[in-house]
């Protein structure tokens, strides 16, 4: 119901237009209320970290109030908005986004050195929101950015993890990992909200509705509350405000009166326990599926909260249930938040006492879904007596949803057994399990991979029968991208500068189309060693980074060579660290003379090992192992060092980033679903060094294939190589040789150590054919060296990538989504619509 306008929303509207002045004196008084009001300081005993929190606080008020508006706003227009679910949100910091956004960073500087303070140190006190893992987290991060600066309604949908990722330490050369504590301080950026509180059922059993053949009646055994906090993402160049809003297992609804009463005080919060830890901490897996029943309660929180918060908005509406899908699109992350459609379903039909076809219309109509991996071990699957137990009615409802599918196929393609079994939604193992990715497909109207060549191989592969059954037009593509807002203008300020020179003013922030005229400027001298300059600068930045994190000190005239990324076999790591063995045996083999004419290299390497994954953690140790040994070794001095940077996070990757000057995308061709990383280094003007996988592929495409250094088997050759190591011992080629015969020889410790490494590729079938690429790998890496010492063409190289990088903006992929998928207008907020 529209409510009529009234006193209590003229006052709401003038509140909302008469937006808190910017002035310094009005800045600096908001900072110092906080600091008295809100943390019980005075100026006297304000600390840097008091400083960050009273400041970010006086920013969120700013913030809060736009939010309000930007969702007032789209209550009344009844909006379509799209809700983004994912289990990961790697949102990093917010205060110098928020600045930015709020165009108050001068502002803000201004105000801090006034009371003595530095912003920058400022900036330096605010811990990461580190609620994902990797990709996949960050890139629901850039897509709620990308809606808010483009004035889409949509909100992210996830967990507010007490722990998020671990921290990681790196103890004698090995991966230690210890809890992320990061809400022990108060969090400015997040708003609880109480009244917001939905009740999530788990196990029990079921009745049959009397009132009707296909309703039931859950009866649950146990009921956890799932309360909101919203996380306010700050619009850039618009009054916009986006929202993510995440689940916390509220604890006090389960005191336990009676036996608190009866004086078992401590068996009175014994509940409390139990349901905090279902949002206790994020899952460390990125691209494996760890299979534990915990993780399953943690995933079915998520979605029947946030149906049920779903449907509740949809139902102020006042419209009839059929019309969701004209008011709500749902993107599924990945198969994790797969359980929204059963949840959907049964609020559907047993709330709503829609029918079944009812149901399913709608539901189809409403969902669709994201895949990000093909890697057969991230498949998520679920036992079906596992579910059968936790969550008995959506068992029953999945069992249906089979069954309809099934019937339908078999009508389409009769006596087809195979066929049947192939595409069933129910694996006949033993025991049965749910393959999740099949519900998402059947459940959603629309399928996508994340880059084109992966959106392929999922209609040749995992999906193939899909496409046979539902038609071409289900499956599409769209391609990842990043937001420039943090990639570009948050993270590298010397280049954001001369981006703004040349497009005249800082439209490309939220256009990065305007990039292109950067290629006016390639001619330009004075421009060209302003360019390498901001790279200097970046590098110098970098090394002092460096100096802190590890104590090691690296030449920033030398070439930064990059891979920051999870660890994981199929990124092969393990192939660049075998390939600095190799070159530091090369430049020992020297004579003084040669070796001082050398190129001289900093190999930088980050990146966490999920804790269960003994392999990846073997790997964190060889890099820690070489690093010891070549920047111990005199001879060698600043020709080569080796860097592992401990504990990788956004906040790291700020700083790596713009520093580098080529960084690795060396995944096995096919395995990379798209990388989003090689996005974030190109448009930094980094060179990628990669393979023809996933987004690398369209990134040459774009930049031009001068610009980048393409190597390695092609994805469609992949399986024939396997086949052949399957039965074939790999033959090392030389280089590959002596990196081993270095190792064994006990160069970097214990040899015994790393054998298992070296066996992955001679005795476990290379499965990610590190033997086969490697030779053309150390040749590409010779063509990046002669690249390099000619200064002027990689200058080049290098602002010519950053001209033609706008297709990777986020912006642009969220535009598609909108279009193809969700079906969304952007609504702008501005004071002439709010009087409507
Ligand atoms: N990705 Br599945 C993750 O980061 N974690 C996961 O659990 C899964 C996928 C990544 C892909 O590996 C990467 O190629 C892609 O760019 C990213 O998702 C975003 O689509």
């Amino acid at each position: 119901q529209s409510k009529t306008p009234s006193k209590m929303d003229n006052m709401f509207q003038n509140y909302s237009h008469s937006e808190i002045a910017r002035d310094t004196a009005t800045i600096k008084n908001s900072v110092i209320m906080h600091l008295t009001a809100t943390f019980l300081r005075t100026p006297m005993s304000m600390d840097s970290g008091h400083a960050y929190l009273a400041s970010a606080f006086s920013v969120r008020d700013r913030l809060l109030q736009r939010w309000n508006l930007t969702n007032e706003f789209h209550d009344r227009m009844k909006a379509k908005r799209v809700y983004y679910m994912s289990l990961e949100f790697l949102i990093g910091r917010t205060f110098d986004n928020a600045l930015l956004a709020l165009d108050l960073r001068e502002e803000y500087s201004k105000a801090l050195g006034d009371v003595g303070f530095c912003l920058e140190d400022i900036i330096d006190e605010e811990r990461d929101a580190a609620l994902g893992n990797g990709g996949l987290g960050r890139l629901a991060a850039c897509y709620v950015d990308s809606m808010a600066c483009q004035d889409y309604p949509g909100w992210g949908y996830g967990l507010r993890y007490k722990y998020g990722m671990f921290q990681q330490q790196i103890i004698n050369g090995y991966q230690v990992e210890a809890p992320d504590c990061w809400l022990d301080s108060p969090n400015p950026w997040e708003f609880p909200r109480p009244d917001v509180t939905y009740p999530v059922k788990f196990y029990g059993h079921l009745e049959r509705d009397p009132s009707s053949e296909h309703r039931y009646i859950w009866k649950s055994d146990v009921v956890y509350d799932a309360m909101a906090f919203d996380v306010p993402v700050p619009g850039y160049g618009t009054t916009n405000v986006g929202n993510i809003r995440l689940w916390s297992c509220k604890t006090n609804s389960l005191f336990d009166l009676n036996k608190f009463n009866s004086g078992d005080y401590h068996g009175a919060t014994g509940g409390q326990v139990a349901a905090q830890i279902l949002t206790d901490v994020l899952y460390p897996n990125d691209n494996t599926n760890e299979g534990k029943e915990l993780r399953l309660r943690q995933e079915y929180l998520f979605c029947s909260a946030t149906m049920q918060d779903i449907i509740a908005r949809f139902k102020k509406t006042g419209r009839p249930m059929r019309d969701l899908p004209d008011l709500a699109a749902i993107q599924l992350n990945d198969t994790h938040p797969t359980l929204g459609v059963p949840e959907l379903m049964r609020i559907l039909i047993d709330e709503e006492e829609l029918t079944w076809d009812e149901a399913w219309e709608i539901t189809t109509r409403t969902f669709a879904f994201t895949n990000h991996t093909i890697l057969p071990e991230a498949m998520e699957k679920w036992p079906v007596p596992m579910l059968d137990k936790i969550l008995p009615r959506h068992m029953g409802i999945m069992y249906d949803i089979n069954l309809f599918f099934l019937q339908s196929v078999e009508k389409q393609f009769p006596g087809d057994r195979d066929l049947l079994r192939r595409i069933s939604i129910i694996e006949e193992s033993n025991p049965q399990q749910v393959r999740m990715a099949f519900l998402a497909c059947v459940g959603s109207h629309k399928v996508n991979g994340v880059a084109a060549i992966h959106s392929d191989i999922i209609k040749q592969t995992i999906f193939k029968d899909f496409v046979r059954i539902q038609g071409e037009d289900k499956f599409i593509n769209k391609t990842n991208g990043v937001s420039p807002r943090r990639w570009m203008n948050e993270c590298n300020p010397d280049m954001s500068s001369l981006l703004t020179e040349v497009v005249g003013d800082r439209s490309w922030v939220n256009d990065l189309a305007k990039t292109k005229k950067l290629e006016e400027r390639v001619t330009d001298q004075d421009f060209r060693q302003r360019w390498w300059d901001a790279k200097q600068a970046n590098k110098k930045r970098l090394a002092d980074y460096i100096l802190t994190t590890t104590g090691i000190r690296v030449n920033p005239n030398a070439l930064f060579d990059v891979q920051v990324k999870r660890i994981h076999e199929y990124k092969r790591q393990l192939m660049n660290i075998l390939s600095v063995i190799y070159r530091y045996h090369c430049l020992k083999q020297m004579t003084p003379e040669d070796r001082a004419k050398e190129l001289h290299r900093v190999v930088v390497f980050a990146g966490k090992a999920a804790s269960g994954y003994w392999v990846a953690k073997q790997v964190i140790k060889l890099i820690n192992s070489v690093a010891e040994v070549v920047n111990a070794d005199e001879e060698i001095g600043d020709v080569l060092k080796v860097v592992f940077i401990p504990d990788y996070s956004v906040t790291a990757a700020e700083y790596i980033i713009p520093a580098s000057d080529i960084s690795q995308h060396i995944s096995t061709a096919g395995t990379e679903a798209s990388g989003t990383s090689n996005m974030k280094f190109v448009l930094n003007g980094g060179i990628i060094l990669g393979t023809v996988d996933g987004a690398n592929i369209e990134i040459g495409e774009e930049i031009g294939e001068e610009q980048i250094f393409f190597f390695g088997c092609l994805a469609h050759e992949v399986e024939d190589f396997r086949h052949y190591l399957r039965f074939h011992q790999p033959k090392p080629d030389d280089a590959l040789q002596t990196a081993f015969d270095m190792i064994q020889r006990n160069t970097f410790g214990d040899a015994a150590i790393f054998q298992p490494l070296i066996d992955s590729i001679l005795r476990g079938g290379d499965v990610y054919l590190l033997s086969v690429d490697f030779p053309s790998y150390i040749q590409a890496h010779k063509a990046v060296e002669d690249a390099y010492r000619n200064r002027e063409e990689w200058i080049t190289k290098s602002i010519l990538s950053v001209a033609r990088m706008s297709k990777f903006s986020s912006d642009r992929s969220i535009q598609e989504y909108a279009e193809e998928v969700w079906n969304i207008e952007p609504v702008r907020v501005n004071s002439c619509n709010m009087s409507i």
